[in-house]
């Protein structure tokens, strides 16, 4: 008896205070919603919260019993006590800098998307294929500015917006980025000038291999008319006498 009582004021005073201790709950996960079954957060009309225990098991009921206890008097909201996990930050070293990051939410998406076979489709100056942050994002590149297959950077401003938007990311190097895990395309509409008989091209081209155009649908019509060819069998079809 006495083993007893002293086990029973051990576990008593080892129990978890509210607010404090939350590993120590048992969380529970319905429908990718994580919550504690058997509580209630409950938020008073005169200020502060506490928790109600409540006989429900299942999130359905544990929210059905939060709407009885907020009809209650004096009591301004009521709600299951939800459980939520920090974003998954990846491990890539300059990703604290990185403020665009930040400021559009990326690790909240994240949770949603990792872009998992997306392929994102891009119209600038080519990109820099040797770095080590993009090789192996690359799906396919074409030079309308040289006419060849070879969308090497003409500067760095095709490099850095690839890689904002689709560099390797969690892979411990260099930059994160937002489209995750999203490959890229290439199509070289630019150097230091970006003309539209070469741009208009390009996005035709990213169209031909699948790419769907954020442009007007009668916009994406022209372009279809106009470029009907794509990649090498353009080639050879335009002579815009340039050198
Ligand atoms: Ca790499
Ligand atoms: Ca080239
Ligand atoms: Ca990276």
């Amino acid at each position: 008896m006495a083993l007893a009582t002293l086990l029973a004021t051990l576990i008593v005073i080892s129990a978890p205070a509210f607010g404090k201790g939350n590993v120590n709950k048992h969380i529970r996960k319905q429908h990718g919603t994580a919550y504690v079954p058997g509580e209630v957060v409950v938020a008073k009309d005169g200020g502060g919260y506490a928790i109600r225990k409540v006989d429900a098991d299942t999130l359905g009921v544990v929210k059905q019993k939060a709407e009885e206890i907020e009809a209650e008097k004096d009591v301004r909201a009521a709600g299951p006590n939800y459980a939520y996990e920090p974003s998954f930050t990846p491990n890539d070293p300059f990703v604290d800098q990185q403020y665009n990051l930040r400021r559009i939410r990326a690790r909240g998406a994240w949770e949603y998307s990792l872009a998992t076979g997306v392929t994102i489709g891009f119209v600038d100056t080519g990109y820099y294929a040797a770095h080590s942050d993009l090789d192996a994002k690359i799906r396919g590149e074409y030079d309308f500015v040289e006419e060849d297959e070879v969308a090497q950077d003409s500067g760095y401003h095709g490099t850095t917006v690839v890689g904002v938007a689709a560099a390797e990311t969690n892979n411990a190097e260099g930059i994160a980025a937002a489209g995750f895990n999203a490959g890229f395309l290439m199509a070289t509409g630019c150097t230091d000038v970006c003309l539209s008989s070469d741009t208009a091209l390009a996005v035709g081209w990213l169209v031909g291999q699948g790419l769907r155009s954020s442009t007007s649908p009668s916009a994406r019509s022209r372009n279809r008319q106009e470029t009907p060819c794509s990649g090498l069998r353009c080639r050879g079809r335009r002579k815009r006498g340039r050198s």
